[in-house]
């Protein structure tokens, strides 16, 4: 008896269907939209020497509209820490907010600082 081969031979495989589904339309496959929420930054003021706590806490009302005891919180965290978060926000509001206060800082001949970092 000759030797069976020991693997069966592979059936050919099948056409793959046409594009069009042999409908004479293509149909586009649906994916599920991944949309990734924008990152947000968060503007940090840091403590000096010299800029008065009260006008710290007028920067906190007027650009980040924090009421008079949130802002007050804020400035005498910043004092005892060194740092503090005015507020969260999406990059371009965020470095609006930077130079605003940086400006009214500089305007008003104070060396407050404050920058951007990602949340
Ligand atoms: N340390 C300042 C002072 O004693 C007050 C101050 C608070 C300054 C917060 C800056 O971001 C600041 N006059």
């Amino acid at each position: 008896m000759p030797d069976e081969p020991s693997v069966p031979p592979v059936p050919p495989r099948p056409a793959p269907p046409p594009a069009d589904a042999g409908q004479g339309a293509v149909v586009a496959e649906r994916k599920v939209q991944k949309t990734e929420p924008p990152r947000m930054y968060q503007v940090v003021m840091l403590n000096d020497d010299y800029t008065p706590m009260e006008f710290v806490v007028m920067v906190l009302q007027e650009y980040f509209q924090r009421d008079i005891e949130t802002a007050t919180q804020i400035m005498l965290k910043i004092h005892h820490e060194g740092r503090g978060v005015c507020g969260v926000y999406s990059k371009d509001v965020a470095a609006t907010k930077v130079e605003l206060v940086l400006t009214a800082a500089k305007r008003s001949g104070h060396p407050l600082q404050c920058t951007m970092e990602a949340a």
